[in-house]
Order: C-alpha cells, then sequence, then structure tokens
C-alpha cells in the first residue's frame, strides 16, 4: 500500500474507535506522541517511589509497612508495564531511562514535591492517585493498543491505593487534635500540585487538539481537573478536612462546583527543573541507575552462558 492508502486505513481506524497495534503502520508524529506521553507516564511511577518510599522504613506499624511496601513495589510494577508499551514502539527501556536522567524526558510534576510527613502517605494516596484515576480510567480506551491494556489493570491498582489512602487519612482524623492538624496542614500542601497534575489549561496545552484528534488522550485537561474537583469535594466532607481553595463552590447551573486558578508560574517553574526536590529525585534515580549495573551486567552473562550452552 501506499503511503496516502496508509494513513486513510489509520485514520478510519481511529475513527471507528478500534486500536492501533504494534505492527500496524501509524504515522510518525502518531508513534513520537505515544511514546512522549507513556514515556512520561512511565517515569512518573518510577520517580513517584520516591516521596513514599522514604517512610517505609517510618511506618508506625507493621501493618502500615506492609501496606506501604506493597503500594509502592505495585508503581514499580505500572513503571514495567509501561516500559515495555513504550517498546513495542521501537524505543528500548535502557533508552528511556537514558533520557530521564539525562533530562530529555518529563515526569509528573507531583513528584517534585517532598512528602514530609506520614500523613502524607495517606494524602499521597488519596489526592495524588485520585487524580490519577481520573485521568487514567479515560486512557483504558486510548487508540493504542499495549498502552490502553497496560491501564486497565494499572486503575485496578491505583483505585486499591487510592482507598488506602483515604483509610489512612480517616483514621488519622479520629485520632488526636494533633493527627488531625498532622491531616489538615498535608491536604494543604497537596491540593493544588494534585490539580496541577492534569497539565496546563486547554487553551495554553499544545498538545490536547492532536493527541484527542489520535484518540490518544479521550478528555482535556480541563475536563478532567474539574471530574476530580467534583469526586473529591463530598469525600473531603466525610473526612471532614477543608480543601485550602476560597472559590471553591457548588454551581446549581452547572452541577459542578466552580474552584479558584492553580498557580500556574509554580507549574512551569516545576515542569521546567525548578521544583523543590527536582535535582534530588533525579540525582536519587541516577544513582540507583549506576548501583544496578552490575545486576544487569550479571543478568546479560548470565544470558549469554544459558543462550551458548543451549547450542552446544
Ligand atoms: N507534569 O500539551 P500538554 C501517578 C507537560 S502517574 C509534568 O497538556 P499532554 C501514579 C507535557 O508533557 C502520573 N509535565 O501535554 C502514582 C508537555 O510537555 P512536552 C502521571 C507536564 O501530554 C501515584 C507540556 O507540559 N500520569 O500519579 C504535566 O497532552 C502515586 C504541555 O502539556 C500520566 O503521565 C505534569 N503534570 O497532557 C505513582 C498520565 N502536565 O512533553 C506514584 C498520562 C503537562 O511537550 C504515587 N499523561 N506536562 O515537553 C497524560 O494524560 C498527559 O500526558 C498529561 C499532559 C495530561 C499529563
Amino acid at each position: 500500500m501506499d503511503e496516502h492508502s496508509l494513513l486513510a486505513s489509520f485514520e478510519s481506524t481511529i475513527g471507528r474507535h478500534e486500536r492501533i497495534e504494534p505492527r500496524d503502520w501509524m504515522p510518525e508524529g502518531y508513534r513520537k506522541t505515544v511514546v512522549r506521553q507513556v514515556a512520561q507516564h512511565a517515569h512518573s511511577e518510577i520517580i513517584g517511589m520516591q516521596p513514599e518510599g522514604q517512610w517505609i522504613g517510618r511506618a508506625p506499624s507493621l501493618r502500615r509497612k506492609a501496606i506501604l511496601l506493597a503500594k509502592v513495589q505495585d508503581e514499580a510494577g505500572h513503571g514495567l508495564y509501561l516500559y515495555s508499551a513504550c517498546e513495542t514502539l521501537g524505543v528500548s527501556r535502557a533508552e528511556l531511562t537514558e533520557m530521564l536522567i539525562e533530562g530529555r524526558q518529563k515526569y509528573s510534576s507531583i513528584f517534585n514535591y517532598p512528602a514530609l510527613s506520614y500523613a502524607d502517605v495517606g494524602t499521597i494516596g488519596w489526592l495524588v492517585d485520585g487524580a490519577a484515576i481520573c485521568n487514567q480510567v479515560p486512557l483504558c480506551r486510548t487508540s493504542y493498543g499495549p498502552y490502553g491494556r497496560s491501564m486497565i489493570r494499572i486503575c485496578k491498582e491505583e483505585s486499591f491505593h487510592q482507598r488506602q489512602g483515604f483509610e489512612l487519612l480517616a483514621t488519622m482524623m479520629r485520632g488526636t487534635d494533633e493527627q488531625r492538624a498532622m491531616v489538615q496542614e498535608s491536604v494543604d500542601r497537596f491540593w493544588w500540585p494534585a490539580l496541577m497534575m492534569f497539565g496546563p489549561p486547554d487553551d495554553d496545552s499544545p498538545n490536547t487538539a492532536q493527541s484527542m484528534a489520535w484518540g490518544i488522550k479521550r478528555n482535556t485537561n480541563d475536563d478532567l481537573r474539574q471530574r476530580m474537583v467534583d469526586m473529591t469535594v463530598p469525600q473531603a466532607a466525610v473526612l471532614g478536612v477543608t480543601l485550602p481553595d476560597p472559590d471553591l463552590k457548588w454551581n446549581e447551573e452547572r452541577q459542578s462546583y466552580d474552584f479558584g486558578a492553580p498557580d500556574w508560574d509554580e507549574f512551569k517553574a516545576v515542569i521546567s527543573g525548578n521544583g523543590p526536590c527536582n535535582t534530588q529525585r533525579i540525582a536519587h534515580r541516577r544513582r540507583a541507575h549506576e548501583d544496578g549495573a552490575w545486576v544487569r551486567e550479571a543478568a546479560l552473562a548470565f544470558a549469554r552462558r544459558s543462550n551458548e550452552e543451549s547450542h552446544e
């Protein structure tokens, strides 16, 4: 088939809301956009292990430690499914890791904020995994097959993560005044960065229109941010915490909450490398990668030897 017919067939697959699979022809721009988004998503899962991971050794009970360990391990798993989805488009995990540690690919802004108190473990589960679910449930229907299929499993685990965060915060809210103050202080710090996870406002989002036309994204950034606010306000009321937004109020006409604007200058600073923890997150990832070099070398040597033995 010539390029014109290949493009027509690709567009008709997208038009029927069917999947594009690795063996299918696709425009180079589509391939690059999927690689960019999926790699950024994979890096977010891997870097996202750091803020909560710091609390594993300081969890207040064996039960809390086991839960946190399992959650952080799930995030590693999500990163690996997503790197595998990316590899189907011809980029290796090694190349993607290099791009991350050299700052050539992004990861979610949220993981450049520190986890300062144990309540942050609960808030990350409730608000960060909550935002991840709002964003990722529609991505189960994304047009690229391997990405959509990995999203289905990831979303099941994220919804468990969100509930564990809510349960942790609810337990603290039933505790002492000091614990309630810790939860409120944590929610105050995480609310706006959680809303920034959805990306810039639609009129300042260069990729949304094309990504939606290709079915890579199913909703705009502002649409998903609104869903997050509408989902979270009633949950905050159940917990008994206040969301730090004086403009937050129910709009009867829209049947949705009105809310204030995040600080977009702060968002731009964070995604261009100047957030509170950017340097430390990448330095930690780079160190872990270098420290793991001997494992990769040993695995390769073992694979080579097994291969030679099977040919003897
Ligand atoms: N952070 O034109 P748009 C998780 C960049 S997983 C950093 O709107 P797009 C699980 C964007 O890349 C969280 N950069 O871009 C977990 C672009 O720059 P570029 C990760 C951001 O792609 C929980 C530029 O700004 N989830 O949390 C951000 O159409 C707890 C212009 O933006 C995903 O990755 C941001 N927040 O829409 C793990 C979901 N927003 O690349 C551990 C999949 C925008 O041109 C613990 N991704 N940028 O240089 C998406 O849905 C989309 O990529 C968006 C951005 C919505 C994030």
